[in-house]
């Protein structure tokens, strides 16, 4: 194991103690703001793993070494670590490019535990920049690069972001975020590069590092999920959770090999993107294709060309796939995982009838980090998604929190060795962790062998393509423009997407309605918010439903969508 590096910063360090190994090893990080910010350790959820062989971890544990530095260490150097379309990248330049990097954010003041917003498309130099804050010690916040000044902007003021890495074709929202949260005050920029060279920006920086002896419990990541209320709300997880996925779902659910070569779509700011294209491939010593873009064709094409092997991505795309899949030839592939929406049974039975692969469904969240429920090759149930993932506990409950019997529908609470714990955000945290259990806000039932089987979400959560859009920030943004008196958003649903955004406008006394209006709307939505997040559907109406107290209501407007559908079916 590395040793602690002392770094000399005019902050005391202050040495907090292992809470759950009771091993008095002091915290590496020196800026202790997520550690203070951690929920109460009564709110968290129990973590521990079920029935899953040994998740036990040393007491200084860094989770970039392990995934990283124990591969060159163990003789892996040469291997190819990262493909891209235009090179390979072996453990030892990726080791070597996260070093550099690592340097470079020490000598820009970056001590451990303090937060670092990396920003940019699926890259060997976003991985290696990951990499490098964690060998600091310090913690990664990746951010998608679709998201607009405003998100960003909540971001760093939420996690107290001071330091950024950002590809440069990408700078443009983050310097104006900076404007409204100052407290970002060093965005680094760097460029893609498709040769072999290292580049300007690093080459004054030494390609050794000493990592930072971080605890298992030191917070490694910070991933921000957005809820329902319109707020992003941020996860924190430590260095020990990043290894316990590897070590649940893909150590046995998926089995890796180290031949394997993984793909995708997910972006890395993605925790389902993290783990399937960057943590289950370097833990199984594997390599993984790493596409800045990815549309159904291109993903095909690069299956094809890189002779992949696992495939992560969410339903939608494998919906868009089976229909170009007989163009190419994808006889690499061995494995699919699907997540981050319902997958329908229809698609599933497509993709197996073209490739002859079963899809492994899996359910997981950036409040549990990664999937744990799953299941792989026999034990799948078209259908389903399957069982609790080795490591992982999960039921389905009534109000009361008390178990339902076979086939009922209720909440699904699951609890493992990863969990949820908000920074700073009591009255999220008591409402997601009850009774030691983390309360999804999804509807299952589970059948008498013990298969859980999606019903829906138990609030307004909008999941269209795999993302998640909460009905308030569109609501919000919609307001913003001169001609909106008052607006409504519900998930509506959409056989390509599962879910697709909906908005019910009413306008302005002199404004009328007009289909050139509705594209105006739509685009302003865009340069809002990330623009996945844009309404669809737009429909102008002369008033909204409320409650007697002026709650807007929802859940008529999809009563209401509901009958439209069924009297027009
Ligand atoms: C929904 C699913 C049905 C469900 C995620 C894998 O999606 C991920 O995280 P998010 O925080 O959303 C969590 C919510 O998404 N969902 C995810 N997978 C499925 N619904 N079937 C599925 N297979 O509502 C869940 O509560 O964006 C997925 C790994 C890491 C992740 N972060």
């Amino acid at each position: 194991m590395s040793n602690t590096r002392q770094k000399s910063s005019s902050k005391p360090a202050r040495p907090a103690l292992n809470e759950d190994t009771g091993l008095s090893v002091p915290s590496a990080h020196v800026d202790t703001f997520a550690r203070e910010h951690l929920p109460p350790k009564e709110s968290w959820p129990v973590m521990k793993g079920y029935s899953a062989g040994s998740l036990e971890y040393p007491a200084v544990l860094n989770a970039a070494v392990e995934l990283l530095d124990r591969n060159v260490e163990s003789g892996s150097g040469s291997t190819a670590c990262v493909l891209t379309d235009s090179g390979v990248w072996s453990y030892q330049r990726l080791l070597e490019f996260a070093n550099r990097f690592a340097n470079l954010l020490v000598s820009q003041g970056l001590v451990p535990g303090e937060r670092v917003l990396l920003r940019d498309t699926n890259t060997p130099m976003l991985a290696a920049c990951w990499f490098a804050v964690l060998k600091a010690g310090g913690i990664a916040v990746t951010t998608m690069p679709q998201l607009r000044t405003q998100e960003l902007a909540a971001m760093a003021l939420k996690a107290r972001i001071k330091y950024a890495l950002c590809a440069r074709e990408y700078s443009a929202e983050l310097s104006k975020a900076q404007q409204t949260a100052p407290v970002l005050e060093k965005v680094i920029l760097y460029d893609n590069l498709s040769g072999a060279d290292v580049p300007a920006l690093l080459t004054g920086h030494s390609a050794e590092f000493t990592n930072i002896a971080t605890l298992q419990d030191d917070v490694a990541l910070i991933a921000f999920s957005s809820g329902t209320t319109g707020e992003p709300k941020a996860t924190m997880h430590f260095h020990r959770d990043l290894l316990a996925v590897c070590d649940t779902f893909s150590k046995h659910i998926l089995k890796p090999q180290a031949q394997d070569i993984f793909c995708g779509s997910p972006p890395l700011a993605f925790t389902f993107g993290l783990g399937g294209l960057l943590l289950f491939p370097m833990r199984a010593g594997a390599c993984t294709l790493l596409l800045p873009k990815v549309s159904a064709e291109g993903l095909l094409q690069a299956i094809e060309r890189h002779r992949c092997t696992i495939c992560f991505t969410a339903p939608t795309l494998y919906r868009s796939m089976f229909e170009l899949a007989p163009r190419f030839n994808l006889a690499s592939l061995k494995k699919c995982v699907s997540a981050g929406e319902r997958l329908p049974l229809a698609v599933f039975e497509a993709w197996h009838k073209e490739t002859g692969l079963r899809i492994i469904d899996g359910i997981g969240s950036t409040e549990m980090l990664h999937i744990f429920i799953s299941a792989a090759g026999d034990d799948i149930r078209p259908g389903a998604t399957g069982k609790p993932v080795p490591g992982y506990e999960a039921r389905v409950v009534d109000e009361a929190g008390r178990p339902l019997t076979a086939n009922t529908v209720g909440r699904l609470v699951v609890r493992g060795p990863t969990g949820c714990r908000y920074l700073q955000a009591p009255e999220h945290q008591r409402k997601y962790v009850q009774d030691g259990w983390n309360m999804t806000g999804d509807l299952y039932r589970m059948d008498a062998d013990g298969y859980f089987w999606y019903e829906g979400r138990t609030d307004d959560l909008i999941v269209s393509a795999g993302y998640k859009i909460s009905a308030v920030e569109i609501e919000a943004a919609l307001m913003g423009h001169p001609n909106v008196a008052e607006c409504a958003v519900i998930g509506v649903p959409s056989e390509e997407r599962g879910e697709i955004v909906k908005a019910f406008v009413v306008l302005q006394g002199e404004i009328t309605a007009s289909d050139q209006l509705r594209r105006e709307l739509q685009d302003y939505v865009k340069s809002q918010i990330a623009p996945y997040k844009y309404p669809r559907a737009i429909e102008f109406v002369a008033e909204l439903p409320h409650t007697s107290t002026g709650k807007l209501q929802r859940s008529r407007l999809r009563e209401q969508e509901r009958q439209k559908r069924s009297s027009s079916a």
